[in-house]
């Protein structure tokens, strides 16, 4: 009897969030348990860092505008934190996750819960570890699908599948990383590539566990493609079937039909395919993209199969596509070059056309000196990576809690706007620009500024191909090309009308990219090379976008709870 009242609050506690839901997404829950996990690959077994005990992690699958809870329960031995890469997170970077940058790590039998806002994403994200390099295993796929009432600005598909692309080490990645810091070399290059976990038939051991997507004769599938690999910028293709891209890093782009992407770690790809050909077994298969001469690199490839479903005898061969070389860079040029907004009525861009705040960037790889020449990198130095000559230091207290509390001395304001000498930056660059300065150098901006930052590649020590990426925004990729930025001419090439809004994008070799964005997301937020050693050697920055002036526009108060900084 005494049910009845506790039925009707929860009727009208339904009904109500009902309507929430409508008018303000609605609300999911997930627990990820991050715990080490025996895996065997490449004819071996070790232990590796996992959520939930799969690679890749669990899906979070939302629709747009929704907001999810996820608590990550740390059951492993090191603190460490998950960054949900391109969600915007409006005025919310608490939940950002860099560590260092916005939280401290969380530490092992303690846990944290991310609330993650969706805003105007569409399409597919992911999320992985923020932490040194426990990135290499935790990660996992984040689909967002078109809110409730609307639909894709194409035929909807017959069903979803995604491939995420991975790297394979057989040491252990936290020791890579900290032996390569210390001897200053190059750290250990992967041992494979992996699509959703599996290295594929071309590799030792490898070929039981073969990942196989199951498809049926005349069915249109939307393949979400997210390149999680660590250091290696990937081309990717499918025997016999043309991909048609509809969207890149959940923003929807003019259809491109072509026989291969190139997609930089970092990136997400949304893909039609339609199984159009004789029912069989079809290979697809990615291998790197590296236009950079003598660059440490796996060049491996790895694969999957495309299975049809249906009666037919297994094929003696599996049609294998044709991956452009590994340093083509007029074939991955030819693929980025095509990529442009939808720009739609329904998918509107809003590039900002005045800028209040320009940054020229330089990116270089260089060296810091040893004593006695005693480390492993050039000239008996040491690896490091720099943006207009700052290597960023990472502090022991994040950044955005020293903002949040006015607190100085952990950071300076002092970013550079334009590289610190002027030098013919993708040619002869002589020597001084070798070393940079060590510091926690941020940049402040305006609530609301129209923001454009030039991103200039350099030839110091190695020049090679960057992909760059911001937390907090996605941004338009107004122009790209190659040599130096020449600020009369280059900016004519713009492209204003529909340029891609995204998150993460490959600066060319000796060459040049510029991106705009209006700042209107208050938070602390980094940005950095997404080749895991680069930004592990400094090839980093913060830019902190102060609140504005009403309460919608200023960043929201901490959480109740924020995971400790140590004291050492
Ligand atoms: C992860 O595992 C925990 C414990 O088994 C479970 O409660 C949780 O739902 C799982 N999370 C996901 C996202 O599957
Ligand atoms: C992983 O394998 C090692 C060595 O075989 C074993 O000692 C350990 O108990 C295993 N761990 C788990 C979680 O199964
Ligand atoms: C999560 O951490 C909080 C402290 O922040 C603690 O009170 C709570 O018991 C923990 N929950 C679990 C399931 O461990
Ligand atoms: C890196 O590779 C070298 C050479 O193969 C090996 O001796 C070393 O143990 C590796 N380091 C780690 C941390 O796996
Ligand atoms: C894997 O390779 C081995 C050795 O070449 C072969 O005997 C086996 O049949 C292969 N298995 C599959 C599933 O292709
Ligand atoms: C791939 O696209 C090209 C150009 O649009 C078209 O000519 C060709 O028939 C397509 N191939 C398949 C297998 O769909
Ligand atoms: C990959 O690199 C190895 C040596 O590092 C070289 O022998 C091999 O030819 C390269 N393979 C390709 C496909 O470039
Ligand atoms: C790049 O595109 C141009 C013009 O469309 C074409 O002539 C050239 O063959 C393409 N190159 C590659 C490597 O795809
Ligand atoms: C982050 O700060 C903690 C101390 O709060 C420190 O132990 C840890 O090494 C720092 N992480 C990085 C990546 O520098
Ligand atoms: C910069 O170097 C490049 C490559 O050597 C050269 O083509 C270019 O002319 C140089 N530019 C200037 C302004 O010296
Ligand atoms: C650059 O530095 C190297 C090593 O210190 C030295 O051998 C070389 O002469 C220097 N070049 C110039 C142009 O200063
Ligand atoms: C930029 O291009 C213009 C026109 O070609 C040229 O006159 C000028 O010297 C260039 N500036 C630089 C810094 O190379
Ligand atoms: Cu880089």
């Amino acid at each position: 009897m005494g049910n009845y009242n506790n039925m009707g609050f929860l009727v009208l506690a339904l009904v109500g969030f009902i309507f929430l839901s409508k008018a303000n997404g609605a609300i999911h829950y997930y627990d990820f348990i991050v715990q080490e996990t025996n895996f065997t690959r490449l004819c071996s077994t070790k232990s590796i860092l996992t959520v939930n005990g799969t690679l890749p992690g669990p899906t979070i699958t939302v629709n747009r505008g929704d907001t999810a809870f996820i608590s990550v329960h740390n059951q492993g031995y090191n603190g460490l934190t998950i960054h949900w890469h391109g969600v915007k997170q409006p005025r919310n970077p608490w939940s950002d996750g860099p560590e260092n940058i916005t939280q401290c790590p969380i530490q092992p039998g303690t846990n944290f819960t991310y609330e993650v806002i969706f805003s105007s994403e569409e399409g597919t994200l992911w999320w992985h570890a923020h932490s040194d390099w426990t990135r290499a295993t935790v990660y996992g796929a984040i689909v967002i699908l078109p809110a409730a009432g609307t639909t894709y600005p194409f035929a909807t598909p017959d069903a979803h599948e995604t491939v995420i692309l991975g790297s394979w080490f057989k040491g252990d990645v936290m020791e890579i990383i900290e032996e390569a810091l210390s001897t200053g070399g190059d750290p250990n290059i992967s041992d494979a590539f992996t699509i959703n976990g599996q290295p594929g038939d071309l590799y030792s051991c490898s070929n039981e566990t073969t990942y196989r997507w199951m498809v049926d004769y005349g069915k249109t599938y939307l393949l979400r493609v997210i390149n999680a690999v660590m250091n290696e910028e990937q081309f990717f293709a499918i025997a016999n079937h043309n991909l048609t891209v509809v969207a890149q890093d959940a923003a929807y782009i003019k259809p491109i039909t072509t026989s291969y992407i190139m997609i930089t770690p970092g990136q997400t790809m949304d893909i039609l395919v339609t199984a159009n050909q004789p029912p069989s077994h079809y290979y697809m298969a990615s291998h790197p993209f590296m236009d950079g001469t003598g660059v440490s690199h796996n060049n491996s490839t790895t694969t999957a199969i495309v299975q049809y479903n249906g009666n037919y005898s297994t094929p003696s061969t599996t049609p294998f596509p044709t991956l452009p070389l590994e340093a083509d860079n007029t074939a991955a040029d030819n693929f980025t070059k095509q990529i442009r907004a939808l720009a739609s009525k329904e998918h509107p861009i809003d590039v900002p056309l005045k800028i209040h705040s320009r940054i020229y960037m330089t990116i270089a790889i260089n060296e810091r000196i040893c004593a006695n020449s005693s480390c492993k990198g050039p000239n008996g130095n040491a690896l490091s990576a720099s943006l207009n000559n700052v290597s960023f230091v990472i502090p022991s207290v994040d950044v955005l809690q020293a903002y949040y509390r006015g607190n100085n001395g952990v950071y300076r304001t002092s970013f550079p706007n334009k590289p610190p000498n002027t030098y013919n930056y993708t040619g002869d660059v002589g020597n001084n620009t070798i070393y940079p300065n060590f510091g926690t150098r941020v940049r402040m901006i305006k609530y609301g500024e129209g923001v454009e930052i030039i991103f200039q590649g350099t030839n110091v020590i190695a020049p090679e191909n960057h992909p760059m990426h911001l937390h907090g925004f996605s941004f338009y990729l107004v122009g790209t090309g190659s040599g130096n930025f020449n600020h009369t001419t280059s900016p004519k090439t713009y492209n204003l009308v529909d340029p891609p809004e995204v998150n993460t994008i490959a600066v060319p070799k000796n060459g040049w990219a510029t991106i705009r964005f209006k700042a209107d997301n208050p938070g602390v937020w980094f940005m950095h090379c997404h080749l895991e050693r680069h930004s592990s050697w400094g090839m980093d920055t913060v830019l902190i976008v102060r609140n504005g002036k009403t309460k919608e526009t200023k960043i929201r108060p901490p959480p109740a709870y924020m995971p400790p900084c140590s004291k050492s």
